[in-house]
């Protein structure tokens, strides 16, 4: 907490008082020729939650035009995904590539 400044109103403290938002990291999942694409499906509805038909159209629009937005996370969480999807297409010999990007 800042401290109390003489003319502020308690609603004007209570805003001074806020953090800010931590900066967004977006996860990416790039286009390779070799990963199947079941699999990428797969690590989309592991990792990210999403719906087979959500993953499904994820998967297609990397296959298409090369890479496609997984999700916007905090830099640890972002990071933890990357390495998390990072290791399983390792451990499934695959070349599957995760990266994230500042905004
Ligand atoms: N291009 C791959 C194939 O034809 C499928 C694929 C999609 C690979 C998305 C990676 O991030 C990827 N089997």
């Amino acid at each position: 907490m800042t401290k109390p400044h003489q003319h502020d109103s308690p609603v004007l403290e209570a805003r001074r008082n806020k953090l800010a938002p931590p900066p967004l990291y977006t996860v990416v999942l790039l286009n390779d020729d070799f990963t199947p694409m079941d699999f990428v499906v797969h690590v989309l509805q592991k990792f990210f939650s999403m719906s087979r038909e959500q993953a499904t159209q994820i998967m297609l629009k990397v296959h298409l035009e090369g890479r496609g937005v997984c999700g916007t996370y905090p830099r640890d969480v972002a990071d933890t995904k990357v390495k998390q999807v990072s290791n399983f297409a390792r451990e499934n010999q695959h070349p599957l590539a995760c990266i994230m990007e500042g905004n």
